[in-house]
């Protein structure tokens, strides 16, 4: 694509995600502007092209994905709408960057990789942003110096403040721990071939019927574990740390030590409350490396690839929970495509 022009996005989706997204593409980024938004709620659509320059509001993907000033797309709907705004965009030939999770399942997931194969070409960006966060970074570049040695297991925590009103006990695996997943696989290089699901005694913090937390053991095809404690009523904060064991030695992310202060015989930080204050640096990064990528006519970062995988593992999850016990992951070939 090489272009002068900045790239018109069309942003469909304008719930939390999608307007904090318009605002970054309007404000915090360069390269790109924001040429369309698209809700089925109307007024909400409306609310959020308002005051951004050139910006139509749209109830209908198809209708703004025609418009001459959409080159690209950002998909920030719920996740059951992601597959027909994915195959919208393929018809047109649009660059995509696709919300987590791609789709809510592994056949639907299915279904899109092929629909992009056909296509002959990449053109999905999934957002998993945590691979442009910088301490995941770090611990990626760390790990792959060698220098601790083979990574043995990763110990993952993910808590979040309090759940949504229409949360599932299946979504605290294929709406949260999801993001292990995909860290878990980006991070050591493998697959996850098996996953066991354990549920202690609900917390009397969380909403009546669901089951809070779940402590989730991923089983890799390079011999690692990876446990995942998911917490999505704790209360207190926002948490997503990492540790690393290796055989020579650990590395450990996302304590939030940025400020420590002793004051009145006490010692102590604040803790995040949600994802957009966690991960600001990182959807920040994500969505300049989508547009720059794109401008340079490339399609870099995670894919439909690690979106079906994703997609395949969180149902082997789903199914390891409601039915206990170790529940293997069915996962395809590997499409040449996404070698
Ligand atoms: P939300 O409910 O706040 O917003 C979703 C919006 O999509 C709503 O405004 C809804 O009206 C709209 N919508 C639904 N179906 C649509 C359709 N067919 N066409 C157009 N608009 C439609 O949800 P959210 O929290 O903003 O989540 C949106 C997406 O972002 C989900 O895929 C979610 O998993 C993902 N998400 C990612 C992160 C992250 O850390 N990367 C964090 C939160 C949410
Ligand atoms: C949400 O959809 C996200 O993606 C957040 O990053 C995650 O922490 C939260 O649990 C999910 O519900």
């Amino acid at each position: 694509m090489n272009r002068r022009e900045p790239l018109g996005i069309a942003v469909i989706g304008t719930g939390r995600m999608g307007a904090d997204h318009v605002r970054r593409i309007d404000r915090v980024i360069s390269g790109a502007r924001v040429a369309a938004v698209v809700d089925v709620d109307e007024e909400r659509a409306k609310t959020v092209a308002a005051g951004i320059d050139g910006c139509t509001a749209h109830t209908d993907a198809d209708e703004a994905m025609a418009s001459p000033d959409v080159d690209a797309v950002l998909i920030a709907s719920s996740g059951p709408a992601h597959e027909a705004a994915l195959l919208g965009a393929f018809a047109r030939d649009l660059p995509v960057l696709c919300e987590k999770p791609l789709t809510p399942d592994a056949a639907s997931a299915l279904r899109v990789m092929e629909a992009e194969q056909a296509l002959g070409h990449r053109r999905v960006q999934v957002g998993f942003m945590r691979r442009y966060d910088t301490e995941y970074v770090r611990l990626k570049a760390l790990l792959g110096t060698g220098q601790l040695g083979r990574p043995l297991m990763l110990h993952n925590r993910h808590r979040n403040v309090a759940s949504p009103s229409f949360f599932t006990s299946s979504m605290l695996i294929s709406d949260s721990v999801a993001h292990e997943v995909d860290v878990t696989r980006w991070l050591l290089g493998h697959e996850i071939t098996a996953v066991t699901v354990l549920r202690p005694t609900p917390s009397s913090g969380a909403p009546e019927g669901l089951r809070d937390p779940q402590f989730v053991v991923l089983e890799t095809d390079g011999g690692a574990l990876s446990d995942v404690e998911i917490f999505v009523n704790c209360g207190f904060g926002y948490q997503v740390q990492a540790e690393a064991v290796c055989e020579r030695g650990t590395a450990r992310i996302g304590d939030g030590h940025q400020l420590v202060t002793n004051m009145a015989g006490r010692w102590g930080g604040t803790i995040a409350q949600d994802w957009t204050e966690r991960f600001a640096q990182a959807y920040d990064d994500e969505v300049q490396a989508w547009v720059d990528a794109t401008r340079r006519g490339e399609v870099t970062g995670p894919g439909t690839w690690d979106g079906y995988a994703a997609a395949a593992v969180c149902e082997a999850g789903v199914r390891a929970l409601e039915q206990g016990g170790r529940v293997e992951v069915e996962l395809a070939d590997r499409p040449p495509l996404y070698a």
